[in-house]
């Protein structure tokens, strides 16, 4: 089965400040993620200077960042980059869980687009695939910021 990723929308990221929280653990796909989605904001316009990268020791410490930064005005669109691999117990789904409904919580109390790029996989081979293969969620995360940070605008 393949999966149908929406198709980046053309535009310009000039006008536009993204705020990053990556978390450290899982460090290598973490970072592929950040520089894959930070390559991408760059070539859609975004001036290097208008991202800020946070880093946080895991997946689980990445929604209070995200909220420090939405909450401060200035950030159109935050994302939260972390990667739970499944060890001996379900811990991954856990957190992927709690920190899906946090990210989401801190997106509408803020009304600052917070994108959700926490990858929750059984496997090392599923969070390679993602974070430095050929599904590249690093782009796709970075492309959906960028849609609600344009949309952010447009509405409010
Ligand atoms: C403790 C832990 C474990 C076992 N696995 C991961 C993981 O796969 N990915 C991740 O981002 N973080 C993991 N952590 C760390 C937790 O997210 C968190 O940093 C600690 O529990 C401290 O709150």
């Amino acid at each position: 089965m393949s999966l149908d990723a929406p198709k980046p929308l053309s535009v310009s990221g000039a006008d536009y400040r993204i705020g990053i929280v990556a978390a450290r653990f899982n460090s290598t796909l973490v970072d592929a993620l950040v520089d894959r989605g930070q390559a991408w904001l760059v070539d859609s316009g975004v001036a290097p200077a208008a991202i800020e990268i946070v880093r946080v020791p895991g997946s689980h410490e990445i929604p209070w960042a995200a909220q420090q930064l939405a909450a401060s005005a200035r950030f159109d669109a935050v994302i939260g980059l972390g990667v739970l691999i499944a060890g001996d117990t379900n811990h991954h789904e856990m957190v992927g869980d709690a920190v899906a409904a946090a990210l989401m919580r801190v997106s509408l109390d803020t009304g600052v687009p917070v994108i959700n790029g926490v990858i929750v996989v059984n496997t090392l081979a599923q969070a390679e695939a993602r974070a430095t293969g050929s599904i590249n969620r690093g782009t796709e995360f970075a492309a959906a910021a960028l849609e609600m940070a344009v949309l952010k605008k447009k509405l409010s």
